[in-house]
């Protein structure tokens, strides 16, 4: 019988991503979806058709315990979460409830569909995929960093991410089950979010190439990260869960790139000289910045077989390709206003 997964955040860039992989691998798919008249929702089932779709919240014990009871998942991948670190600040309170809490409650629906107590055995049980962030590095004390480096957050995001990961390493240890978390590094895909900074560049450099605009604004240019693309980090997920020992991976390039070198790729990928067209605004730096991210993801290539394929550049310009076409059919995506 075919392995059955409850993926939740299945709207997101990585629940399309991992629902693609999975169908691929022969799995039954189940998405947890939320909202009364969710427009994502619909366009998820545009693009994943063979996704079967549960309501929930990760707000909402009860429907979380119900999703699991109606699916009887061999594997939960908890991917929901407020993602934006901006918004992290305006709505803390809500971040922590969806983003830390959230994992308290999957866990819990777990635990209780699959009569788990103290001490119980991981044999047999639904395994559980954690989306831990680098994040929780934050004002990072060594680089590159490993699974071993301290965390210092730098936002309600990253406070409540770091939440959900000792609590699904304390799952683990208290009731024996097989909860993993994976520590992801950034990626991108020309599916991402369009206020996260590399989607805001490659849609920004692809509108003025298109002349349906003459500037972007943009914050801290300093600030560097360890992109990847998403489709290779989705496989990192499920690898770990298909572990002989539920273990915690970090999962990146090690390679670093400033926002400025984004910009640079974007632009040149557009046929563009950005220094022409980028303007940085105050307002976009953030009350606290994390400065620097650099995986040092050796653990995961060493037990896990997992490497990277994409590379910075070649993920810019898959993203400023997409978009250019995507703009040329007249469909500009909404950045929800918060760039
Ligand atoms: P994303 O595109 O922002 O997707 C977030 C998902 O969470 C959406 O499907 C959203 O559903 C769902 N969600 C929000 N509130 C919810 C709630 N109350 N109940 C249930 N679902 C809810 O994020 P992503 O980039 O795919 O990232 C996936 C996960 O990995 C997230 O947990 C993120 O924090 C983490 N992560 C991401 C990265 C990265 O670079 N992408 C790196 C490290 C960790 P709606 O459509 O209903 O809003
Ligand atoms: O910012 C700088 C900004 O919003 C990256 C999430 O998936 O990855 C993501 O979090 C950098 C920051 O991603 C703009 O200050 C400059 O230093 O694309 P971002 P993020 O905050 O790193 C982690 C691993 C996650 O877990 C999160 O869920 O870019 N930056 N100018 C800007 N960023 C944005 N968004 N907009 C700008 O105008």
């Amino acid at each position: 019988m075919a392995r059955r997964a409850l993926i939740t955040g299945i709207t997101g860039q990585d629940g399309s991503y991992l629902a693609e992989h999975l169908l691929g691998l022969g799995y039954e798919v189940w998405g947890l979806a939320r909202g009364q008249a969710n427009p994502r929702v619909s366009r998820m089932r545009k693009l994943l058709s063979d996704v079967q779709v549960v309501r929930g919240d990760l707000l909402d014990q009860g429907s979380l315990i119900s999703a699991v009871e109606r699916v009887q998942p061999d594997e939960v991948y908890n991917l929901g979460a407020i993602s934006f670190v901006p918004m992290s600040w305006e709505q803390a309170e809500l971040t922590a409830e969806v983003t830390g809490m959230g994992v308290l409650r999957m866990l819990e629906a777990i635990r209780v569909c699959s009569g788990v107590s103290r001490g119980g055995s991981s044999s047999g049980q639904i395994r559980f995929y954690q989306a831990s962030s680098s994040e929780m590095f934050g004002q990072v004390s060594e680089t590159p960093q490993t699974e071993r480096t301290a965390f210092h957050p730098r936002s309600p995001y990253g406070v409540a991410k770091a939440y959900g990961h000792f609590l699904t390493q304390n799952y683990r240890e208290s009731y024996g089950m097989f909860a993993v978390s994976g520590i992801l590094f950034n990626h991108e895909s020309p599916r991402r979010g369009a206020e996260f900074v590399t989607r805001k560049v490659s849609l920004g450099a692809a509108r003025i190439k298109l002349g349906l605009a003459t500037e972007l604004r943009l914050g801290n240019l300093e600030a560097r990260r360890d992109w990847g693309f998403a489709g290779d980090y989705v496989k990192a997920m499920h690898l770990m869960v298909q572990s002989g020992r539920p273990e915690d991976y970090v999962i990146g390039t090690g390679r670093m790139k400033s926002v400025r070198e984004l910009v640079e790729a974007a632009f040149a990928a557009a046929g563009l000289d950005w220094e022409r067209y980028v303007v940085t605004d105050q307002a976009l730096h953030r009350p606290a910045e994390v400065d620097l991210l650099c995986a040092d993801p050796k653990k995961a290539r060493a037990q896990l077989g997992w490497e990277p394929h994409v590379s910075f550049d070649e993920l810019v310009a898959m993203m400023v390709d997409a978009d250019l076409r995507l703009l040329s059919t007249g469909h500009d995506p909404d950045d929800g206003s918060w760039s």
